[in-house]
């Protein structure tokens, strides 16, 4: 049990690695859905018998009948507290098709890919319901050895709403060479429309110190709880409710408004899908690792009708604040992205850590395809 523990914490530290570098901004044709039946339309009959008894027994929801549908490459149950295919309209009791799937806990589905160290998995599917979920990516040797895993954090569903949850997730065990699911919910959720695909590597995309800097994966947030309840307050995040904010965005600093934009790439965003859009100032999560005498290069396209900048703090090595280095408000331009750099040097012996801060002096401004470089002081 405590080897089983230690496990699931190299794995949850793993999984915060999981966001190594930004979606890229140009993609070709669309990759293959690697899951084999995403919108759940396949189903096969169960005769309550095998598994699915002891499942029964063990308080698993099955739902009435004696027969009951499974999707088609339902594998086994694994903690499982109910599991009942559900039909009806598209965009109502399913996404789309025909049936979609309620469950509660845990279970696998059968499919398996190919994956190799390095690989960017990339899953997503719509859910609802009350409470959150996930699809963990589990890692074979490819003799049918479980080696790891790929836990993603979970996602918040509301009732009244199919949201979309998205998840990223990196190869990073070099003995990996196929990959298998399992779903996890801690409500009843419904799921439909199920998509894993392997992003294309970025062609021309620096390695930066930051992750998510594109805006393009997002977090299911509720402003009826929490944080953002309290926010909610002061700041508009385009709706009340399930929202979606990027997973590398902390906390408002003084923000009358935060909102993810969605459009086409040189017009409503900078790069790929998503850009954000901002109106006062907040932090990003994000701690780069940085110490005293390095040279710090921030690099992002805005647009607006006043100005931007980035606040970088710096914090030593149990997490206290040292300083602010502030850099002038860069004036933008309305309806044109323009590149916004900033040049920071770090002069403190205890520095170890900086966190970005955005700061847009209350005028409404657009960021996309931010990275954080050090200065390359061979040059
Ligand atoms: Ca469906």
């Amino acid at each position: 049990m405590r080897n089983g523990r230690f496990m699931l914490l190299a794995l949850l530290l793993a999984c915060g690695a999981a966001y190594a570098q930004d979606a890229p901004s140009a993609t070709a044709a669309k990759p293959a859905n690697l899951f084999s039946n995403g919108g759940l339309e396949d189903v096969r009959r169960e005769v309550i018998g095998g598994q699915f008894q002891a499942a029964l027994k063990a308080g698993c929801d099955l739902g009435k009948s004696l027969i009951i549908n499974v999707p088609k490459n339902f594998d086994q149950f694994c903690g499982t507290k109910k599991l009942i295919m559900v039909t009806g309209e598209p965009g109502k009791e399913v996404h789309g098709g025909k049936y979609a799937l309620t469950f509660n806990g845990s279970f696998y589905f059968n499919d398996r890919f190919p994956v190799k160290l390095g690989d960017v998995v990339l899953v997503t599917y719509y859910a609802k319901g009350s409470g959150n979920s996930r699809l963990i990516i589990h890692l074979g040797d490819g003799n049918g050895n479980l080696i790891g895993a790929m836990v993603p954090g979970s996602e918040l569903s509301e009732d009244d709403e199919w949201a979309v949850v998205e998840h990223r997730l990196v190869v990073d065990n070099p003995k990996a060479l196929e990959a298998w699911v399992r779903t996890e919910a801690n409500g009843d959720i419904t799921i439909d429309d199920i998509e894993i695909t392997l992003e294309e590597t970025p062609l021309d995309n620096p390695v930066s110190l930051i992750t998510n800097g594109g805006f393009e994966i997002l977090r299911n947030c509720t402003t009826k709880t929490g944080y953002y309840q309290q926010a909610a307050e002061d700041t508009d995040f385009g709706k009340q409710g399930l929202i979606r904010m990027p997973v590398n965005f902390q906390m408002t600093c003084g923000a009358p408004r935060v909102t993810v934009v969605e459009g086409e790439p040189g017009k409503e965003v900078y790069g790929g899908k998503r850009a954000l859009q901002f109106q006062g100032s907040f932090y990003l999560s994000g701690r780069c690792p940085i110490k005293d005498g390095d040279v710090v290069l921030a690099k992002y396209y805005a647009k607006g009708t006043g100005a931007v900048r980035i606040i970088l703090h710096t914090f030593d090595q149990n997490g206290a604040a040292i300083d602010q280095l502030v850099v002038n408000p860069v004036p933008l331009k309305e309806g044109e992205w323009v590149q916004v750099s900033h040049r920071y040097e770090i002069k403190a012996a205890n520095a170890v850590a900086a966190q970005l801060r955005f700061d847009s002096a209350n005028t409404l401004v657009t960021i996309d395809n931010l990275t954080v470089t050090l200065e390359d002081k061979a040059q």
